[in-house]
């Protein structure tokens, strides 16, 4: 089963990820990762390091003539700014390990990263508590998202909100208008909501703020019963949740209609089920999002995460000194002013990860050949076309 670590400091030589577990002989070439690491780095309202960096994968291992072996496949993602900080972030023992950071950041790991492990220096935590790791997690995603193409999932994000302005338009994208969202500079499907968010992002720019959002990530085609009802760990709600909650700065997810469930009567909350020979079973409303009991019913898995603003502000917010215990203005690091649609990419990411998890938990298969072939018998027996 997929399983899989990240390395790398924001300002050391490279991020680095171990996949292990993707089944051999899936078509897997750096295009489709580098495409993915670039639209992380768009959007309206990210900071300098996005000017420096064009991220890039080199795939080291465990895949040969662009088709996996299915042994562990090693990424690796070179940080271009390594070059102006190889002094301060040296591997070696070196002579300049530049200012010490005593300021920390409220909303950063800065503070408690520093009491936790009784370190001095905050860059000690922050190069690693920096959302730059997110680079190697999408390079991760864009492999499980190659699997799940095979598999005829697709999964896609857009931005709902940004700060106070929300998309004036409740239909859901579809697989096919990503390339859409994608031209849009904060990934939001409407064209109007689009430029009122850019907008909402210029006025944080101004007064030296940042700002949070809301996107959404919709996973099509995912076969009815991944994840389980059994047992708490085996919940893809739950494992959704979480994946989608380890991005930095994401502080709620909701499934479906989520929180707006609390308030409304059972017969206005759940799909009524129907069933055609061409369709199977299907329901007539996907408010549940795709998910029941813990497992996928065979809709649409409809996910939203809302991201707070980022913690590095122009116009800091009071702090104390780690060193000297004085009152001290928060460290201000170079950084961006709002990231809602790299966290967007980030979420498809993290979704699909988890669910190519939930996929082989069920189906296993040490080849791409063997896990299609028995997701194809599966969706036929299901629709009652085959029985096995
Ligand atoms: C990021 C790289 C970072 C920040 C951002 C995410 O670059 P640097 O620290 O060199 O400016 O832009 O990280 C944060 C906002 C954070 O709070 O950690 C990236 O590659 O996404």
């Amino acid at each position: 089963m997929l399983r899989f670590l990240t390395a790398g400091e924001s300002h050391g030589p490279a991020l680095v990820a171990i996949v292990e577990g993707i089944p051999s002989g899936l078509s897997l070439d750096v295009g489709a990762i580098n495409k993915d690491l670039k639209r992380r780095q768009m959007g309206f309202g990210r900071g300098g390091r996005m000017k420096i960096e064009s991220d890039r994968v080199e795939i080291v291992s465990g895949v040969r003539h662009g088709k996996t072996l299915g042994s562990p496949i090693a990424l690796k993602i070179n940080n271009k700014d390594w070059e102006n900080w190889q002094e301060r972030m040296s591997i070696e023992d070196g002579p300049d390990p530049g200012p010490v950071v005593t300021a920390p950041r409220p909303g950063h790991a800065d503070l408690v990263g520093i009491l936790k492990t009784g370190q001095k220096d905050i860059r000690n935590i922050l190069e690693r508590a920096s959302a730059r790791e997110t680079a190697a997690r999408v390079a991760v995603g864009a492999v499980a998202k190659r699997l799940l193409k095979e598999l005829g999932i697709d999964v896609i994000s857009h931005v709902t909100r940004i700060g106070l302005v929300r998309t004036d338009d409740d239909t859901a994208p579809i697989p096919d208008d990503l390339e859409r969202i994608d031209e849009s500079p904060v990934r939001c499907f409407s064209d109007q909501a689009s430029s009122a968010m850019v907008e909402e992002i210029k006025g944080a720019m101004e007064n030296k703020d940042t700002l949070g959002g809301i996107f959404e990530v919709l996973a099509y085609g995912v076969l009815p019963g991944i994840g389980g009802f059994a047992q708490w760990d085996e919940r893809l709600n739950a494992n959704l949740a979480k994946a989608l909650m380890s991005i930095p700065a994401i502080k709620g997810v909701e499934i479906g209609l989520g929180m707006e469930a609390a308030g409304l009567h059972g017969s206005k909350t759940h799909d009524e089920i129907s069933y055609s020979k061409e369709r199977g079973y299907f329901r007539l409303t996907n408010r549940a999002g795709g998910i029941e009991g813990g497992m996928s019913n065979g809709e649409t898995i409809v996910l939203k995460a809302a991201m707070k603003p980022i913690p590095t502000l122009g116009a800091p917010l009071n702090s104390v000194d780690i060193e000297t215990k004085e009152p001290v203005l928060a460290g201000r690091e170079r950084s961006d002013i709002c990231a809602v649609p790299s966290a967007a990419v980030i979420g498809e990411a993290m979704v699909a990860i988890e669910l190519v998890k939930a996929i082989q938990k069920k189906f296993g298969g040490d080849g791409i050949d063997e896990l299609r072939q028995r997701c194809t018998d599966y969706r036929l027996k299901i629709k009652g076309e085959i029985e096995r």
